[in-house]
């Protein structure tokens, strides 16, 4: 039996690794990393070995589909793709003309994918794109750009050269990239420390050379005692300083009272712990990774707690270094031509953008905005009405607070549209239910990966849909030719592959190898001759004007977090490794390996509340209230609760998820409101629950 092995690209993540999928007579037998890939050493994690269930999956949306009933009873017709695309289309059309292009806005999930939509948006002249982003990564990427000009994704994290990585927010080994995972394991065979900073010991505190469990919401102020001992102790890396830094005058000044002594009296970290770390990171500079963190849209000074630790890598002088986080290399910086983009075909609209980003709020980057603000507009109807809205590859209601307040701003739309492969909260409450193919049946634009070797890569599909389902680029391709843009209306995948591939000297038969192009052999490290930060200095700026113009301060003084009131707890949540946010719970093979989520509670607050490990309680909080299992542990600081998100699923057709675990994002309170005025993220994490036995 002939095996077809077709490279593709997950998309059981965010990661997006790169695999080879085999195929016999239609149907996926197996598929690993790419072998062409170094660093994924032929693996993919329990959820990319998962995929073939998702395709399998009867209980995903198989056809368009229109509401019948009110939103969210989930009454649907199906309906063809030219109805459902027609429907679409004509409704875009005429909230166009009452109420302006403005007035239609996009969420979807970023990633290298997003081109075509957001071509599509410029295309009927609105500025309203946002990603997910204010959810997860925003405080981090406007951190470095706050420091060094570099957004979150200039830098790379050279794991496999490092001599210690310090994660703090960060649980590699069960937040899983497969190449970092496979990276950080290398590097720690050859004797890299590692260093897990966290309100719980979790996989990676489990591999760590030192773990120091924190009360939850103080980094910044631990952070700030770090930096005071590395300049007190004279431990930066002063001829790194001396050339690439400025601003280290108003540092020293600044964190002056924040000893480690200090410290331990606000993090609960012992200050001869904390010395001895510090020693530790001098000896191993520059090739240090302290992470700055993914998912920090937790805190309303998640910002400052980013911030400090972009300071401390330029104090060791790992911006730029190898094995610490080296400069982002792009096509540019090998003399070779990018892919040509689809947003390029349009000129980005004049408007304001509804979320405030760029006018009202001018120290956030404009490109993926904020969504939350996004919905305050919805809401509001300032600055204007936004009446049309698509949620792609987007599920605010389980990845937003407060989804009973959203579903109240989404009646104030009069389009909501769901693109997705699964169904979701969002799609469920929808109006048009437009589905996508699975990663496996579906191709999606290429792609340019950044990094020390960049290369532009394929994501093919496997195997045809089986279900009325179609890929990205159909979909928008035929929205786009229902309005007039012809420019977005593609015939073929090839066609629009050749669209993008004019100029860059690469054909798709240069893909057939490997599933990917190079544009270098070797990777490339600046010197420090070459080394140029984007601030108009050129160097790191401890002191950002950018900030300082939108009155904020670029060193804000450390604020402690409140205290729960007695018998509540800090509702915490994060990641496990069989688990994608949201959107694997009712996945046939994830779901029988971990069904529902569960309750971390310290052991001594447990026997307080005569809770025992596996007793059900209820978790509440102003009237609201749900149950789930504890697990009763040692393991988890006292103040903290913790559960893996994307669990509590109310959605009957998953029949499997249906009612299962505890939804995180219901407990959170005025939520959307509460956020980080700096870094833009929405603070999840500023939240209390009780708890207490069934
Ligand atoms: N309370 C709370 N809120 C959170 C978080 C939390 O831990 N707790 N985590 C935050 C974080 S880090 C993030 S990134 C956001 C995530 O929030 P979302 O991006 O909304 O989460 P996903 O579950 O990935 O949802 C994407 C939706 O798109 C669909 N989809 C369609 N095509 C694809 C595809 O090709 N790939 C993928 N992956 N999905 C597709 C999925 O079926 C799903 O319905 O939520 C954030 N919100
Ligand atoms: N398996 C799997 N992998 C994924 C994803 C997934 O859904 N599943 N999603 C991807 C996405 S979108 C993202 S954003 C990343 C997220 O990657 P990470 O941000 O690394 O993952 P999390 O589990 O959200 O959080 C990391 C750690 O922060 C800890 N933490 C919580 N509060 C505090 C605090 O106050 N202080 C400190 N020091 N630690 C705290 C949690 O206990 C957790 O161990 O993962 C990506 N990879
Ligand atoms: S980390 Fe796992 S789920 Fe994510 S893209 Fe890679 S293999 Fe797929
Ligand atoms: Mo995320």
């Amino acid at each position: 039996m002939a095996t077809n092995k077709v490279f593709s690209i997950c998309g059981m993540c965010t990661v997006r690794c790169p695999i080879m999928v085999e195929v016999e007579k239609g149907e996926i037998q197996f598929i690993q990393g790419n072998p062409h890939v170094p660093a994924m050493k032929g693996a993919v994690c329990p959820r990319g070995a998962a995929g073939p269930a998702l395709v399998r999956d009867k209980e995903r949306p198989q056809a368009p589909m229109m509401r019948v009933g009110e939103r969210g009873d989930g009454q649907w017709r199906t309906v063809s793709w030219d109805e459902a695309l027609d429907y679409v289309a004509g409704r875009l059309v005429q909230i166009k003309d009452a109420y302006g292009p403005e007035s239609i806005a996009l969420t979807d999930r970023g990633g290298p994918f997003r081109d075509m939509h957001r071509a599509f948006l410029r295309g009927i002249g609105t500025p309203n794109y946002c990603n997910h982003d204010a959810s997860c990564a925003r405080n981090v990427h406007h951190a470095n750009l706050s420091l060094t000009g570099l957004g979150r994704k200039d830098v790379v994290y050279d794991l496999k050269n490092a001599r210690h990585v310090v994660l703090q927010l960060r649980n590699i080994f069960e937040a899983v990239n497969v190449q970092e995972v496979n990276n950080l394991m290398d590097a720690l065979e050859a004797g890299c420390k590692l260093t897990v900073i966290d309100i719980r010991a979790n996989i990676s505190a489990a591999k760590a050379d030192n773990f120091f469990m924190i009360k939850p919401g103080t980094d910044y102020g631990f952070n700030l005692a770090v930096i005071h001992e590395l300049i007190n102790e004279k431990l930066y890396n002063e001829d790194y300083v001396h050339r690439f830094v400025n601003g280290l005058d108003h540092l020293t000044e600044f964190v002056a009272p924040y000893t480690p002594e200090w410290a331990e009296k606000e993090t609960g970290i012992p200050a001869d712990g904390l010395r001895r770390f510090v020693r530790e990171l001098s000896e191993a500079a520059p090739a240090v990774i302290w992470h700055p963190g993914w998912m920090t849209a937790r805190y309303t000074q998640s910002f400052y707690t980013c911030r400090s630790i972009y300071i401390i890598n330029a104090l060791l002088g790992s911006f730029g270094a190898k094995g610490g986080l080296p400069l982002t290399n792009k096509p540019g910086d090998f003399g070779k031509p990018g892919l040509r983009t689809f947003m390029d075909l349009y000129p980005k609209p004049s408007q304001k953008r509804a979320d405030g980003v760029g006018w009202k709020y001018t120290h956030f980057e404009e490109g993926p905005g904020l969504a939350h603000l996004l919905y305050h507009a919805m809401e509001t109807q300032d600055p204007y009405p936004v009446k049309a809205y698509i949620a792609y590859r987007h599920d605010p209601l389980m990845g937003f607070p407060e989804p009973d307040r959203l579903k109240k701003i989404f009646s104030n739309l009069d389009l909501l549209v769901a693109v997705t492969f699964s169904w979701s909260e969002t799609a469920w409450h929808s109006d048009v239910v437009l589905p996508l193919s699975p990663y496996l049946e579906r191709e999606s634009i290429l792609a340019c990966k950044n990094g020390l070797k960049p290369h532009f890569f394929v994501r093919k599909r496997a195997v045809d849909p089986r279900f009325n389902t179609r890929a990205d680029w159909e979909i928008v391709s035929g929205l786009a030719k229902r309005m007039g843009l012809d420019q977005l209306v593609f015939k073929s995948v090839e066609d629009l592959w050749r669209f993008q591939l004019q100029g860059a000297n690469v054909t798709m038969e240069d893909f057939d190898k490997t599933g990917m192009v190079m544009l270098t052999d070797t990777a490339r490290y600046r010197t420090y001759d070459d080394l140029k930060f984007k601030t108009s200095s050129g160097k790191i700026e401890i002191t950002s004007e950018k900030l300082e113009k939108s009155g904020f301060q670029s060193l804000e003084p450390y604020q402690s977090p409140k205290r729960p009131p007695e018998g509540y707890f800090r509702l915490t949540f994060g990641r496990c490794v069989l688990h994608t946010q949201g959107h694997t719970v009712n996945n046939p093979l994830l779901f029988e390996q971990m069904p529902e989520n569960v309750l971390w509670i310290n052991a001594g607050e447990a026997e307080k509340l005569k809770i025992a490990d596996g007793d059900i309680v209820t978790v509440s909080r102003n009237g609201y209230s749900e149950t789930i299992k504890a697990k009763v542990t040692d393991l988890i600081h006292p103040e903290a609760v913790f559960v893996v998100h994307g669990f509590g699923h109310r959605i009957p057709v998953e029949s499997r998820a249906f009612m299962k675990g505890l939804a995180d994002n219901k407990f959170m309170k005025n939520g959307l409101d509460i956020w980080d005025p700096v870094g833009g993220g929405v603070a999840l994490q500023e939240h209390f629950v009780k708890v207490s036995k069934e």
